[in-house]
């Protein structure tokens, strides 16, 4: 493999030097990701399709989708970047996902899943129209992706269309967690029917032949391919019945036969599905036997397979989808109306602790954000109260539905919008940026951040009491700040803010956890004769304007801070707030993250380049010509 850097030195290879390439490219990916971090068990599972596809494709002028691209490790490595593979997701390295601008193998920039279908659908028909008919759009999409709304949408689609194009399922039985739904039944059901599997290979193997001698044997081998898969299959098949040419299923880790099945399906024109079933972790026993554990399992010992994790002599605080997941159990066991609902993700944001403990009262719905909230919006009407919670990023999938089936209609459905804010390795595709600014903006809706455990634990109790209508609670990656965080429950005024510290001339506005890192600020600032006050806001709506009257009486100059959009976030309704009433004096800084796509990196990295660090907070201070060495502290 060191001599492989682009798919042209692998098409030098000969067919039985595959394998040797394979076990090649998953111990380097093994190497790494050991002690880089990153994805790990979904790279592995597709490495011989990996290096079939780039065998047999002539990429990139053959365009080649990934879908989520969490799986792309061997694709990169593949593509001309085996030497830049240890900087992946490192600040200023490269991206864990595909993305266009890193290279012209990245036909199509993901993070997020089940686009690749219409992606590579609009690809085709491009190729189509513009008369380029040897070329072929391919593709690859998990059975976890295929769950959502977007990937039905694009088959209903692809069906009609006469493009060039093959998905390629890749069926490993697994989502983060074990996949869900009765999409998952069907496609066991079909990967276990004997019968047919004894025939699909040479389907495609015959069609492929007829297809070159012309159309008319090619349509006589369709109608007998249809009865046989009709016979065999007991019923239609769900593929076949959207008019794509099914085959499979057939396993996904024979590199030799996968090429063997590509070469055959590049001959058949028109939309074909190639479901391929993959073990998920394979050729590391270790993420084999546990696939949600080892799907991101931060840095490992190799040979032993020991996680590594930072040893605390002291007990930590939590993180807070853990503060999260145990505390919609203590409140569910006491208001049984509450229900629990993840698209997806019950592992990542801990809903995964209540689906254990109160099975007919959590659910995960598969990769399906949209229809999250519109389920969510259904319990309501019947007067329970559920918290649907989703990644902030993955909420922009679903905006229409909390305006028109949950806000519009005044429902009582709580938010609870994990990965707010910078999100870190994972980079612009998973940030949480946008979340205060487009839930802002919707009527009915209460939008609130807080800024410890404890308030994230009171904010919960505050939004799950009755009519409290359409609550947002976001909250970031990571850990809290506080150890002994398992306090007694005390409903939070809506809409009322708090003051951290008082001060001089400079008042801090803050949102959410961020505003630990004005703490930090201040504490150094003290430590230097600067005063600033303090004041932890919680909601952004609605605004406690009684505290900003406040604030805006004492203090000249203010400084925003929140660790999401500039662009309508916070610092945005403060200076609507100013000027709806007249306070045109004040000198204001707001800080958050600017108008520009952020990169991957440390969170702490990432604050720092947007300006609103701990140090940069202090600059700020200082550059507003705070008062220095002065104790007339405003109260
Ligand atoms: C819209 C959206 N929701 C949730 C996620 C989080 N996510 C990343 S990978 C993944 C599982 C994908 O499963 P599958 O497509 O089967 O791929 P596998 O990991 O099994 O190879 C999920 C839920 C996402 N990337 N995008």
């Amino acid at each position: 493999m060191q001599k492989i850097n682009y798919p042209s030195d692998l098409k030098q290879l000969n067919e039985n030097e595959l394998e040797q390439v394979c076990q090649e490219l998953r111990q380097y990916i093994i190497d790494v990701v050991s002690v880089n971090g990153g994805h790990f068990a979904a790279s592995l599972g597709v490495v011989e399709l990996t290096v079939a596809l780039q065998y047999v494709l002539n990429t990139p002028y053959d365009q080649l989708v990934w879908d989520v691209g969490h799986q792309a490790y061997g694709h990169k490595i593949l593509t001309g970047r085996r030497e830049a593979f240890h900087t992946n997701r490192i600040y200023k390295g490269i991206s864990g996902f595909p993305k266009r601008s890193e290279s012209e193998y990245d036909t199509f920039g993901v993070g997020h899943s089940s686009t690749s279908i219409s992606v590579a659908l609009g690809m085709a028909v491009a190729s189509h129209y513009k008369g380029e008919t040897d070329r072929q759009h391919v593709a690859v999409i998990g059975d976890g992706a295929m769950t959502a709304g977007m990937a039905f949408e694009a088959l209903n689609h692809a069906g009609i269309e006469s493009s060039n194009l093959l998905v390629i399922l890749n069926d490993n039985n697994m989502s983060i967690d074990p996949n869900v739904g009765a999409l998952k039944e069907y496609l066991t059901d079909i990967a276990t029917s004997k019968p047919y599997n004894r025939f699909r290979d040479d389907i495609a193997h015959v069609l492929a032949k007829l297809s070159a001698i012309g159309p008319d044997a090619f349509k006589i081998a369709q109608k007998i391919e249809k009865s046989i898969k009709g016979t065999l299959l007991k019923r239609s098949n769900f593929f076949e019945a959207l008019k794509f040419r099914y085959f499979g299923p057939i396993d996904g880790h024979d590199v030799n036969h996968l090429v063997k099945v590509l070469k055959d399906l590049r001959d058949i024109p028109g939309p074909k599905l190639l479901h391929c079933v993959t073990v998920k972790g394979k050729g590391y026993a270790l993420a084999e036997k546990d696939q949600t554990k080892w799907h991101a399992p931060g840095l490992f010992d190799k040979i032993t397979g020991e996680i590594k994790k930072t040893k605390y002599d002291k007990p930590q605080p939590p993180k807070y989808q853990d503060v999260f997941g145990l505390s919609i159990i203590e409140l569910a066991e006491r208001n049984p109306k509450i229900m629990g609902i993840t698209p997806a993700m019950p592992s990542g944001c801990s809903l995964n602790l209540m689906m254990k403990a109160m099975p007919t009262r959590a659910f995960d719905v598969g990769i399906a954000e949209q229809h999250a909230v519109t389920f969510s919006a259904g319990l309501a009407t019947q007067g329970l109260i559920p918290f649907c919670n989703i990644y902030s990023s993955f909420m922009q999938r679903a905006y229409d539905q909390v305006i028109h089936d949950v806000a519009i209609q005044k429902l009582n459905v709580i938010f609870c919008l994990d990965r707010a804010g910078v999100v870190g390795a994972d980079g612009p595709t998973h940030h949480g940026a946008y979340d205060l600014a487009f839930m802002r903006c919707i009527p009915n809706m209460t939008v609130s951040a807080p800024m410890n455990e404890e308030e994230l634990r009171n904010l919960m109790f505050t939004a799950q009491q009755d009519n409290m209508g359409p609550f947002v609670i976001r909250y970031p990656r990571g850990s809290g700040v506080m150890v002994d965080w398992q306090r007694p429950f005390k409903a939070i005024p809506v809409g009322k803010g708090r003051k951290i510290c008082d001060g001089d001339d400079v008042a801090i506005l803050s949102i959410g956890a961020i505003g630990n890192e004005v703490v930090k600020a201040i504490a150094d600032l003290n430590a230097e004769g600067y005063y600033p006050a303090h004041y932890d806001m919680r909601f952004v709506k609605p605004l406690d304007e009684a505290l900003l009257h406040d604030v805006f009486q004492k203090f000249d100059k203010v400084i925003t801070v929140e660790d999401g959009c500039l662009e309508g976030g916070m610092g945005s309704a403060i200076i609507e707030f100013m000027a709806d009433n007249g306070y045109h004096k004040t000198q204001v800084k707001r800080l958050g993250i600017p108008d520009k796509i952020i990169e991957h990196g440390e969170q702490p990295e990432l604050w720092a380049e947007c300006g609103y660090d701990a140090k940069s907070i202090i600059e700020q201070v200082k550059n507003l010509g705070a008062k220095h060495n002065t104790h007339t502290i405003a109260s």
